[in-house]
């Protein structure tokens, strides 16, 4: 008798040479047996197949990853706001997945793109919060990344856009000679950035180690801590201003525009804010076309939604909702120019088309802009609480749409996944293994990400500005006391700071406004003793907890 198992594309075959069964003049009772054990040894050997690849199919898609600055999870129309139409994205969710409970590791920026990069939360690592513009690179290059993933998969490898997580060694970035570490030396095989954000100096795109455009008799200053050179700022020459701030943003001008830090030089690399997306959407088709044929992974990080909001006169006043509006539009726009593409090239069916926001929304972000004014009852966190910066879920549960046609299921997922596991999962699905060490906080959810499965993650871990962690298991989250301002006077946004211990249940209370920490001490307790040994564990001190 032989039993041969043999994995083909999509299929198991089994071959039984039935003369040998004969031979062996079974009876029927054998004979059941054997085919019992037979059929045992097949779903084993099937499921081991779905395991390994996270899906019975072993086509290896492209990933492309569109991932908005500051988007809420009420910003889009297919998502419940009535304000606001995103007709480009909400077409992605009706051929896709809608996901309803998914978070960005963090309520800002650098720690949510850290953990996203690296498979490991944030606050484990210090001064890995909001980045200067002229922070050095803050992901150990020895360490494995999300985009190095897919490069040992044999992807071509590249970002567009946004990056704000440091460049450079010990000095921080050499604007005018060799730009390294960063994106390259972490996976990536092409890079074209704006490094820090587009409210921080210097005002460049940096392409590969190099400032585009740069004259190199021209050469680029920055300062992040006293003013340096005769460029005009804020502060005294407002009348050069196209966009006043409301906070902060008073430094260098450029553009109109005054910003964070002090620059000079540069002259010719400086970009036009206008213009922005319309770049991102260039570069973004043009390394579409050039690997049309093979696998890739394009992490497209736009500056939309993020201050200050500029839109190219194509948008501009176009939302009925202000400024905010309008780049949320341009958004739109974005992934509706590079999804079309896709369609052009073929490439729908075999991408996989992932939108999500690094963390949640705020309307006054520092510039008086006119999206406080012209707001029109718009929620742009929904029906959650709070907003970027916020240890409330309006800081970190965010938009996520995947999209791969015939594989991913249609519809709706409730189920809580986190950012942090794009590596573990995407590991999964183009056969990568690694040390767990290497990646401690990501888990393997491919078929949560693909529809198949709607189970929890079973814990996820959001980190506020002022870096209060919460814990969300199931319906519970717990949300450690802090200090600090219950709102910030600035953005006007409800921090979620309390010197109270505060327990939600989510499914009841998705806004977060009924406190149950007095009514149930023991999961409080559970909960803190929970967190306080993770943050032993990472080195961070916990504070004592008493319930008044
Ligand atoms: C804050 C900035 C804000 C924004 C944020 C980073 C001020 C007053 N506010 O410090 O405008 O740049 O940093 O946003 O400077 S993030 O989305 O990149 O995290
Ligand atoms: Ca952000």
């Amino acid at each position: 008798m032989s039993l041969s198992i043999t994995r083909k594309t999509d299929t198991v075959t089994m071959r039984l040479n039935m003369e040998k069964i004969k031979s062996m003049k079974l009876n029927f009772k054998k004979l059941f047996y054997f085919l019992q054990v037979s059929f045992t040894i097949l779903n084993v050997a099937f499921s081991y197949a779905q395991n390994k690849a996270g899906t019975t199919s072993n086509i290896r898609p492209n990933i492309l990853l569109i991932y908005a600055d500051d988007l809420g999870y009420g910003d889009l129309s297919c998502y419940g706001a009535t304000k606001i139409k995103t007709p480009n994205i909400d077409k992605v969710a009706s051929q896709g997945l809608r996901f309803t409970n998914a978070h960005a590791t963090s309520a800002t920026c650098t720690p949510s793109r850290y953990s996203m990069m690296t498979g490991e939360y944030a606050w484990r690592k210090k001064g890995t919060g909001i980045a200067p513009g002229n922070a050095s690179l803050l992901i150990d290059t020895a360490k494995l990344t999300l985009p190095a993933i897919f490069k040992n998969a044999k992807y071509n490898t590249a970002i567009v856009g946004k990056w704000h997580l440091g460049l450079g060694t010990g000095d921080g970035p050499q604007w005018n000679s060799e730009i390294r570490p960063g994106p390259l030396e972490l996976g990536f095989n092409s890079s074209f950035i704006i490094p820090a954000t587009v409210d921080r100096v210097p005002c460049v795109y940096v392409e590969g180690h190099r400032v585009l455009n740069l004259d190199p008799k021209d050469p680029i200053a920055v300062s992040y801590n006293e003013p340096l050179g005769d460029w005009p700022t804020g502060v005294k020459n407002p009348e050069l201003l196209k966009m006043k701030p409301s906070h902060g943003h008073n430094q260098t001008i450029v553009n109109g525009i005054s910003r964070i830090g002090y620059m000079t030089g540069g002259k010719s690399a400086l970009w036009t804010d206008e213009d922005i997306a319309d770049v991102i959407v260039k570069r973004s088709i043009n390394f579409l076309e050039e690997n049309k044929n093979n696998p890739f992974f394009l992490f497209v990080s736009t500056h939309d939604i993020h201050v200050p909001r500029a839109p190219h006169a194509n948008f501009a006043g176009k939302s009925g909702l202000g400024t905010r509006g309008d780049v949320i539009l341009q958004f739109d726009w974005t992934v509706g120019e590079i999804l079309k593409s896709l369609d052009r090239l073929g490439l729908a069916n075999n991408t996989m088309v992932i939108i999500s926001s690094d963390n949640g929304p705020v309307v006054n972000d520092g510039y008086q802009d006119g999206s406080v004014e012209n707001l029109n009852g718009h929620a742009p966190a929904g029906v959650l609480r709070g907003g970027k910066y916020s240890a409330f879920d309006g800081g970190t549960r965010v938009p996520l749409i995947i999209r791969w046609p015939k594989v991913v299921s249609k519809g709706l997922s409730d189920a809580a996944v986190s950012q942090v596991d794009f590596l573990a999962s995407f590991a999964v699905l183009t056969g990568q293994q690694y040390n767990a060490k290497d990646a401690p906080d990501s888990k393997n959810m491919l078929n949560v990400f693909l529809g198949k499965s709607k189970k929890d993650r079973d814990q996820i871990i959001e980190q506020s500005l002022n870096n209060t962690l919460s814990i969300i298991e199931g319906t519970w989250k717990y949300i450690e006391p802090g200090k600090g301002p219950a709102k910030s006077a600035e953005t006007g946004i409800e921090l979620g700071n309390n010197t109270q211990p505060q327990l939600y249940d989510l499914n009841k209370d998705k806004g977060e406004k009924n406190n149950l920490a007095k009514k149930y001490p023991e999961k409080v307790k559970a909960f803190a003793a929970k967190l306080g040994a993770i943050k032993s564990e990472a080195g961070i001190q916990q504070q004592e907890i008493k319930l008044q």
